[in-house]
């Protein structure tokens, strides 16, 4: 073991030690006992049993978790789609491509914003590959599946315990006919700040290397200075740039002063200047109205010649006629997410999108039985995640009036009660909207938005009004999220910001009036390299490299979970949270053609030590492990 650990050790790897090395390098003794893979996962599935998966203590389990049921697989290879297009002819091409097609081209969202607006971005790997090869197989018109970015590469690392590039290259290798598509918030990559431009760029970078097709990418004030190093550097990597616009306000108001359409046009024509293959139209709270869809979208027709691309939410339950709208104006593509998963705060549902389109000039050429057995395995995935499921069972108009993003409804709502303020959620909502107005009525999307909920939470369980928020004789401690935002931290919103209300917040600081990364120093890549490989004693590769330059902290604390049980992603969801039943055998993947099956037969009462026996079977072989007891 001491061998093992010292070959593996990244100082050792580069081949420069003295002699000096082993004894100036004590962590090469405090190696864990290094276990196999199967006895890492069986100690994690041990874990769960004895002391439960701590992310769905205390939460609405399910009542069983029959398999959900997977659509037939015809036995061919995936025929070319959008992605030999791209491949072929690319980007420019592809835009022209989707020019020339009559039918509305569709995005399936269910694996990313779906179950990031649903279900607090909890979908594992294990469900998300296990129906990659049907889409490539039987939904082949599909043009993109957006199944990265976002919220889910800090989810997968802090909550599932997964590594997103592994699920990443799973799906390329699954789905090697489709478009892959992932969400990227600018400047702030995938994370909740600014980074310096090289960062940004790295990660673009890696995620090129590693299958993403489609870069969306937004800035969350709709500051078109702050996209352009992400931008080029999509474009530097031969990918797709589809730059968004960010909808708010209301278009379908006449006395819409500020997000009028005179604004959507010149950041469209700013965004397609910038190098924009595709411009997207990301209605992330779902306040576009139909007709407000129908007139932007025939305008813009008018005013850009890329294709536009349009994503809303159903929070309101008519974002389907949105759809349908921007679809009669000529709209190229729109995102919807399979039946099971849509609605709600979710995209709007794909399968009768499809049904009304079908027959006429838009059609989309989507087969009516491969949705609906594709949708049916969802409700069954859907059934596991049931500790995760959002609160509200309606659509609500109210959301005209807070204008919260579909993924940070069901979230802020989750905060609000573990404060103890689920009961006055009405006056969150109401705050909500009034933090916004004080704000100088801002784009509100991550990272802008948790600025606004931070503050509408401090100021409700504050019990603060917005004049006593404004009040220069009244002194606030405002939440370090605001502070950042009123120093520039993000960013610029467009219209500047409320000068007196930044002074208030500033306490005399001066803030930026630049782009952030503009400032930023760039990052020393390799000495974050060596600290990495120091803190995680472990060799880090560039993906990793990436992953540890936007979550340093929460990467780490994957490792060593990962270097204690193993990769778990491999487990399926139900024994993963909830742990197996007794005598009920579960397969765990752990390579292709490497299968374990294990069955939990008993648990030991715990010892002096508290330690408890958990008794399984491995391939028909009894295995014994330890576990803590926590209780
Ligand atoms: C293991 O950890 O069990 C084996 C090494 C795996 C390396 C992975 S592959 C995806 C990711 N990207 C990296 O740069 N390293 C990891
Ligand atoms: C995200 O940034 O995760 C979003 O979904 C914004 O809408
Ligand atoms: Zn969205």
């Amino acid at each position: 073991r001491f061998l093992e650990s010292l070959i593996c050790h990244p100082t050792f790897r580069t081949g420069v030690i003295t002699t000096r090395f082993i004894d100036e390098t004590p962590e090469l003794f405090d190696f864990p006992a290094r276990r196999d893979r199967a006895t890492r996962l069986l100690t994690f599935l041990g874990d769960v049993i004895v002391n439960g998966n701590p992310e769905v203590a205390g939460r609405t389990w399910p009542d069983s978790c029959p398999a959900a049921r997977k659509p037939a697989l015809p036995d061919i290879d995936p025929p070319a789609g959008s992605k030999q297009v791209l491949d072929e002819r690319g980007p420019d091409g592809l835009a022209q491509w989707m020019l020339d097609q009559k039918r509305l081209l569709v995005t399936d969202t269910t694996m990313r914003d779906a179950h990031q607006s649903l279900l607090a971005t909890r979908f594992r790997t294990h469900d998300l590959e296990a129906v990659a090869p049907h889409y490539a197989r039987r939904l082949p018109e599909m043009f993109s599946m957006e199944c990265w970015g976002g919220a889910t590469f800090d989810v997968a690392y802090r909550f599932l315990k997964e590594d997103p590039w592994e699920r990443l290259a799973h799906l390329r290798q699954q789905m090697p006919n489709l478009l892959l598509q992932m969400l990227l918030r600018g400047a702030n990559g995938v994370g909740y700040k600014n980074y310096p431009d090289n960062v940004v760029r790295f990660f673009i970078q890696q995620s090129a290397n590693a299958g993403i097709d489609v870069f969306r990418v937004f800035d969350s004030l709709n500051w078109v200075e702050n996209m352009r190093v992400a931008m080029d550097e999509v474009r530097n990597t031969g990918k797709v740039c589809e730059a968004a616009i960010c909808y708010a306000g209301d278009l379908s108001d006449p006395h819409e002063e500020k997000y009028d359409l005179k604004y959507y046009v010149a950041m469209a024509k700013e965004l397609e200047a910038a190098g924009a293959h595709i411009l997207g139209i990301k209605d992330m709270a779902g306040l576009c109205k139909p007709e407000a869809a129908r007139k932007l979208v025939a305008t813009l027709k008018q005013e850009i010649g890329i294709p536009i691309h349009f994503h809303t939410h159903d929070t309101s339950g008519i974002a389907a006629a949105s759809v349908l709208a921007a679809s009669d104006a000529g709209v190229d593509a729109a995102d919807a997410a399979m039946d099971a998963m849509s609605g709600l705060t979710s995209q709007p549902n794909l399968g009768s999108i499809a049904e009304a389109l079908r027959y006429g000039e838009r059609d989309t050429g989507l087969e009516s039985e491969a949705i609906r057995e594709t949708s049916t395995y969802w409700r069954g995935v859907r059934k596991y995640y049931r500790p995760f499921e959002p609160e509200i069972r309606s659509g609500a108009s109210e959301v005209y009036q807070h204008g919260m993003p579909g993924g940070q409804y069901t979230n802020l709502f989750q905060q609000a009660r573990s404060m103890g303020l689920e009961a006055r959620w009405p006056e969150i909502a109401r705050t909500y909207a009034q933090v916004n107005e004080l704000f100088g009525n801002i784009v509100k999307v991550t990272p802008s938005s948790k600025v606004v909920g931070d503050m509408a939470l401090f100021m409700v369980s504050n019990d603060l009004t917005p004049e006593a928020v404004v009040d220069p004789n009244r002194p606030i401690d405002f939440p370090e999220s605001v502070v950042q935002f009123f120093r520039g931290d993000i960013g610029q919103p467009y219209g500047g910001f409320p000068k007196q209300l930044q002074q208030k917040v500033l306490k005399g600081e001066q803030p930026l009036t630049e782009r952030p990364g503009a400032v930023l120093a760039p990052v020393d890549l390799e000495a974050e390299r060596t600290e990495a490989e120091k803190k995680t004693k472990r060799e880090i590769g560039d993906q990793w490299l990436a992953s540890y330059l936007m979550y340093p902290s929460v990467f780490v604390d994957y490792l060593k979970h990962r270097r204690q049980y193993g990769n778990v992603s491999v487990v399926p969801t139900p024994a993963f949270f909830y742990g197996p039943n007794v005598n009920e055998e579960i397969n765990v993947d752990i390579e292709p053609g490497k299968r374990l099956i294990v069955n939990y037969l008993a648990a030991s009462q715990p010892d002096e030590e508290g330690k408890r026996t958990i008794f399984f079977e491995l391939n028909g072989q009894p295995r014994t492990v330890a576990v803590q007891d926590r209780a």
